[in-house]
């Protein structure tokens, strides 16, 4: 009986995690024609699904102290700007294909998605 127990606590554990996990990667925020994106440790939101052929800006607002997310890099973009901190930096966008373009800090370390529809 014990055994039966335990067993169960673990499926439902491994079922839990993974489920934990995927609704963490599916959450994806949609943007219409502005998003405002918090860099803190990261970026919030971090998945973002903007439309195709309309300009959509993106607003990025530095929390961080650390040098590590000053720079933002839009590489499929050509973008790179400096972030300053407390203030709100302002990237405009016009994707003319779907597909996903990714974004990150200056030394690659931090990643968001953008997600062209
Ligand atoms: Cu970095």
């Amino acid at each position: 009986m014990d055994k039966v127990i335990v067993t169960i606590i673990g499926i439902a554990g491994i079922i839990f995690t993974y489920w934990f996990f995927l609704m963490k990667k599916d959450e994806v925020v949609e943007a219409t024609d502005s998003m405002d994106i918090i860099v803190d440790g990261g970026y919030s939101p971090s998945t973002i699904s903007i439309p195709k052929g309309k300009r959509t800006n993106l607003n990025f607002f530095r929390k961080d102290h650390s040098s590590c997310l000053e720079e933002i890099v839009l590489g499929d973009f050509k973008i790179r700007k400096y972030l300053p901190l407390n203030q709100e930096v302002s990237i405009a966008i016009t994707p003319e294909k779907t597909g996903t373009y990714d974004f990150a800090c200056g030394m690659n370390m931090f990643h968001g998605k953008i997600i062209v529809r």
